[in-house]
């Protein structure tokens, strides 16, 4: 264990801010693994006027980073891929080690910033803006794409490299500096992403403070970060409540943002889908990350002809899931991020009975040290219950029948949330209606695959309450940057649009 938080640079207590220099001079925090309460290491979190520091650096080094060439910055990110994929393992196994998800689910979350760099370097040659047709005679339209700023990265613990590298990667090759600020869950990992960025920068040549870092607990570094006119985009992710403080205050002083919020995933399963394949897609999006994801699936809608024949079999997988240290390659479920997790999935079990579900299976707390261990759950309800429309970041999942498929997609659509939705159907009108504008409301809609796992090559994001931001792939990168229109007249004459003369 010490090895690892070795290699990757990280000592018995740390600084947690960065722009150049390493600087924290606040409050230690230490850090424990939910795996069995054992503490990992300290970090001391930026005090305001260091956080003003840190900023101002960051801010600073835009001015030079936004001119070097897009391709010349692509170049950065490749090599910061590259040091990536040098460093999967020991970084995969320190995800594992703070936020207690399953050492594969680790690989596959550092092979995700591998791939959003490898996008990122491809899109630094391919950063196009459009020319249009003017109106007018010998003139020319045309739109330029240029860098916006500082980029604040808010995150969560749940993916907390992944999410840091979709925006790090596209807001490097447009040409925008990051300043992160990591959940306080998990800091380890977030010191070794800007160890491995700095390492990079220097290696180049260029300022170390193009990837800074600022933790603090509470949300007193994220209200400097919300609240300054310097950070030009805020990109934030996790819940509803926090995306709805962000969201005012950004837009208060008419900043921009990207709001990546509550899911509440749902899988209709179809009479007409293949059963396995509904099953696995099922149980890997629900019990997958300990169901901490955006993308967790929380909600399954059968068709009621196979309701009870599906039911039983999940049941099966349900009561034979290997739980335990997630280090371990035949576990499939380890513990949640901490023991508050636990609590919060306790009550909602509580309250899914008083308001009528039954509970078929899960929900017992297990003994081992440190508190965070808990047998996933199936509660049966009769619909969209109150609880059932709240996400609950943990391992609960609702199970409900349903009769036409146009019930099923009004199930699917009636939570506030609208990250990610699926169906299992080999019916080729189901799908479709499911895709077409009568369907799906989420911003991640699947067939015959699960909620969670979206590739990067895709946007991410979701409508409702989810806060309509798009990150990581497709277009989502003019997000991160400022479009520029030019009319360009080469006539060597005065001619107004929309046909107004103008007599002297
Ligand atoms: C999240 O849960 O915040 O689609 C991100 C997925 C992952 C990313 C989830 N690629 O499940």
């Amino acid at each position: 264990m010490q090895e690892v938080l070795k290699s990757l640079g990280i000592s018995d207590v740390n600084p947690g801010g960065f722009a150049g220099a390493w600087t924290g001079s606040g409050k230690a925090q230490q850090v424990v693994s939910p795996i069995n309460g054992e503490a990992l290491a300290t970090v001391t979190n930026v005090t305001p006027q260091e956080f003003e520091a840190i900023l101002a650096k960051s801010h600073a080094a835009f001015a030079s980073w936004k001119l070097v060439p897009a391709p010349k910055r692509g170049e950065v990110v490749k090599a910061l891929g590259d040091e990536l994929r040098r460093n999967k393992a020991a970084l995969a196994e320190l995800v594992t080690l703070e936020m207690g998800k399953t050492l594969r689910e680790g690989l596959g979350e550092v092979q995700e910033m591998i791939d959003i760099c490898d996008f990122a370097v491809g899109l630094s040659r391919q950063l196009y803006g459009l020319t249009m047709p003017s109106e007018r005679r010998q003139h020319r339209l045309q739109e330029q794409w240029h860098p916006l700023g500082v980029v604040g990265v808010i995150t969560a613990f749940n993916f907390p490299v992944a999410v840091w590298s979709w925006n790090t990667a596209l807001a490097l090759v447009c040409g925008d500096t990051v300043l992160w600020k990591p959940s306080s869950k998990t800091p380890l990992t977030a010191l070794a992403c800007t160890k491995i960025a700095e390492k990079v920068l220097r290696d180049f040549g260029f300022d170390p403070a193009i990837c800074s870092l600022a933790i603090g607990k509470g949300s007193e570094i994220g209200d400097l970060i919300n609240t300054d006119p310097r950070v030009a985009l805020v990109s934030y992710t996790g819940s509803v409540p926090g995306g709805r403080h962000v969201g005012k205050l950004v837009q208060e002083r008419f900043g921009r943002h990207i709001l990546e919020l509550g899911g509440n995933g749902a899988v209709i399963v179809s009479d007409k889908g293949d059963l396995d394949i509904a099953l696995r897609s099922v149980y890997f999006g629900a019990i997958g990350t300990s169901g901490q994801r955006c993308t967790s699936t929380r909600r399954v809608i059968v068709q009621e002809s196979i309701y009870g024949a599906f039911r039983d079999r999940l049941l099966e997988l349900y009561k034979k899931t290997p739980i335990g240290d997630p280090r371990q390659d035949e576990i499939l479920m380890g513990p949640l991020v901490d023991a508050g997790a636990v609590a919060t999935m306790l009550a909602a079990i509580e309250t899914v009975k008083a308001q009528g579900g039954k509970i078929l299976v899960g929900g017992e707390k297990l003994p081992q040290a440190g508190g965070c261990y808990i047998t996933p759950c199936i509660a049966e309800v009769s619909g969209n219950l109150p609880i059932v429309q709240e996400e609950t970041f943990a391992p609960v999942l609702y199970l409900m029948p349903y009769r036409t498929i146009e019930e099923a997609i009004a199930l699917q659509n009636g939570v506030p949330q609208g990250l990610s939705s699926a169906i299992i159907t080999n019916d080729l009108g189901e799908s479709e209606l499911f895709l077409s504008a009568a369907g799906s409301d989420c911003g991640l809609a699947n067939v015959n695959t699960g909620t969670s796992g979206a590739e990067i090559g895709g946007a991410f994001g979701g409508e409702k309450e989810t806060g309509g931001g798009r990150e990581s792939g497709s277009d989502a990168w003019k997000a991160y940057m400022r479009r520029q229109t030019s009319a360009i007249n080469f006539s060597g004459k005065v001619e107004l649009a929309q046909g107004i003369t103008l007599e002297l």
